[in-house]
């Protein structure tokens, strides 16, 4: 058994990793919780006991085995090293270390043996990635993919607790004719597309569009992979779904790439256009699998296929996919 503390416990993600990691039975003999003074004194229910919040320190961390990261990067970063000098490996689910060298970025299902890799720190790579990369690296198998195409159709609930809340006060305040008044987005969500997400980066790209190739490179261990991508954010309340363009070294026809994602870990192949089956985020949310459809050929490059995957980032984006690199921990 094991002694588990979740960083920012009461944030979106930390909610629903105690949801997961009392859905998943993981092994815990005792959990702690930890967020900011605001919430630090307050008793929530887990699993049927009691716990109350602690305000994060190493002097609290000393004694767990594994601390989970469900806080924002400057949080993560601020409490990282206290995590590991109290003797706890940290898991983080926030981009503050996914790229550093001595830092393995994982998804399970796609590079579980670069878990044994750590020095204190495994980060858990962002939620779009995550989705795409559980779906494509299957087709990756068949022949190494050399480029990526990628548009993100991203939910107002990756924005955190009040994407959603917002969404719904402007559908209502439209509805009654009030003024709409954005404060988590930069824009009015509500009937809108908004194609930002994350500052600018590189070249006109943002943040979000940029960690699409950096951190599918490190993950599949393809360093000279190029990606383009485009993130947008969607009034669609939760699951991410994400239209890709795959270029391989050579052909892959559709009916290796269906069979392959029918048998890949963590993926479900819903592709069926004939009888308008394929993947929706409002059939991937509060689950764990990634739905893979619309899969056809690239009809501007012979070794090229098109797909669309979807997800729920929360989840499978998020919470699930650190918990299950916790797992992977304790197994190995
Ligand atoms: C979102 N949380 O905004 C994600 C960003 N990685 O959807």
């Amino acid at each position: 058994m094991y002694k588990v503390g979740i960083l920012g416990a009461t944030g979106a993600v930390g909610r629903e990793m105690m949801k997961i990691l009392a859905e998943r039975q993981f092994p815990i003999s005792e959990l702690r919780l930890f967020a900011s003074s605001r919430s630090a004194g307050k008793v929530v229910e887990w699993n049927g006991r009691p716990v109350m919040i602690q305000e994060p320190s190493e002097e609290n961390f000393r004694g767990l085995d594994i601390v989970l990261g469900a806080a924002e990067s400057d949080i993560a970063r601020l409490y990282a090293p206290e995590v590991v000098r109290a003797g706890a490996v940290f898991v983080d689910n926030s981009s503050a270390y996914r790229m550093d060298d001595d830092v393995p970025l994982v998804i399970p299902e796609v590079n579980p043996e670069d878990v044994k890799l750590h020095h204190g720190i495994i980060a858990s790579a962002n939620c779009s990635t995550i989705i795409t990369v559980t779906a494509v690296n299957a087709l990756n198998a068949i022949s190494p993919i050399r480029s990526m195409v990628a548009s993100t159709y991203q939910a107002v609930s990756g924005a955190g607790a009040g994407g959603p809340v917002e969404l719904a006060e402007e559908v209502e305040a439209l509805r009654t004719g009030k003024p709409v008044q954005p404060k988590v987005f930069s824009h009015q969500i509500a009937y809108n597309l908004i194609p930002q997400i994350g500052g600018e980066q590189y070249e006109g790209y943002t943040s979000e569009e940029m960690k699409m190739q950096n951190e599918g490179r490190k993950i599949m261990h393809l360093p000279d992979l190029r990606v383009t991508c485009t993130c947008v954010r969607v009034p669609v309340v939760r699951s991410h779904s994400i239209s890709v363009t795959l270029r391989f070294d050579k052909p892959v026809s559709v009916r290796e790439a269906r069979h392959a994602i029918a048998a890949a870990p963590g993926c479900r192949l819903v592709d069926d256009l004939g009888n308008h089956e394929y993947p929706m985020p409002l059939d991937t949310s509060d689950q764990d699998l990634v739905y893979v459809g619309r899969i056809r050929p690239d009809l501007t490059d012979d070794n090229g296929l098109t797909l669309w995957c979807c997800g729920d980032q929360i989840r499978k984006g998020a919470a699930t996919n650190t918990i299950q690199v916790a797992e992977l921990l304790i197994e190995k």
